[in-house]
């Protein structure tokens, strides 16, 4: 088990995925970076778009103990990336269930805790150059929303850090480890949500990592994944 994440590390131009360059066998730790992808992707089949030079583009080879809930790893992801930017940017950052990370209510970053050969390949994508016009509905980049840019380089030593922490603290404990910096950053919390069907409001993010929505009656559903619709 290692605390410091990003070694051995392999940079490159261009790829489909990060996610797909990380060779599982080598150590925890391993660490792909690319300026550009062509097959950027998110969650059940969707895209993560970025121009080159624009976003932080990283995929990190992790290998947690059986006893741990691995779709949990994306919320751990999400809290590395709050924290990290939380201290360079002097703002605060919250996290949307299950993998977003929102600046000022707008997408800048998202995780993708991907199972692969007894590991986990844990991809982020942060949005750091981009203008409005490169962007997403709904998302917003460093630099669209704080007016200023940010060194790429910078920002990825400064997440590897938080993350190596984090994730090391979940290695040990679980989310319950981590949850000082996930309670109180829940985007959802209190607002009108739709997730698979279920309709109510957002109540919590519970220590097993799933989404807890207040519905009729006072009835409570747990949602253990899902696409999430809310009122802004
Ligand atoms: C995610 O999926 O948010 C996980 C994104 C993980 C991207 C990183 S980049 C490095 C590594 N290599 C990869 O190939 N992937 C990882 P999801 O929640 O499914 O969000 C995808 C949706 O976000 C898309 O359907 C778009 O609506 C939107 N989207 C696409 N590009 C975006 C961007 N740059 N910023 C904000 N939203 C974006």
């Amino acid at each position: 088990m290692t605390e410091k994440l990003g070694e051995p590390r392999l940079d490159v131009e261009s790829c489909e995925s990060t996610q797909l360059l990380v060779d599982t066998s080598l150590p925890e730790g391993a660490l792909v970076v690319a300026d550009h992808q062509t097959a950027g992707r998110g969650r059940l089949g969707r895209s993560w778009e970025a121009p080159a030079g624009t976003a932080l583009l990283f995929s990190v080879l992790l290998k947690p103990p059986p006893e741990r809930h691995v779709p949990e790893l994306s919320l751990v992801a999400g809290i590395a990336v709050a924290d990290a930017l939380e201290r360079i940017l002097g703002l605060s950052v919250q996290i949307k269930w299950p993998n977003d990370v929102m600046l000022r209510r707008q997408k800048v970053a998202g995780c993708l805790a991907e199972a692969r050969d007894d590991a986990v390949v844990l991809g982020i994508g942060v949005n750091v150059e981009q203008t409005t016009a490169e962007l997403p509905p709904n998302a917003g980049s460093i630099r669209t929303l704080t007016g200023r840019g940010c060194d790429r380089a910078d920002l990825l030593s400064t997440v590897l850090d938080d993350l190596g922490s984090r994730y090391s603290s979940w290695r040990k404990g679980g989310l319950d480890a981590v949850y000082d910096g996930l309670g109180p950053r829940d985007f959802l919390r209190g607002r009108h949500v739709t997730v698979n069907g279920t309709t109510g409001i957002a109540a919590m993010i519970d220590r097993e990592g799933r989404l807890e929505i207040s519905v009729a009656h006072g009835d409570v559903v747990k949602v253990e994944s899902g696409e999430v619709a809310y009122a802004r």
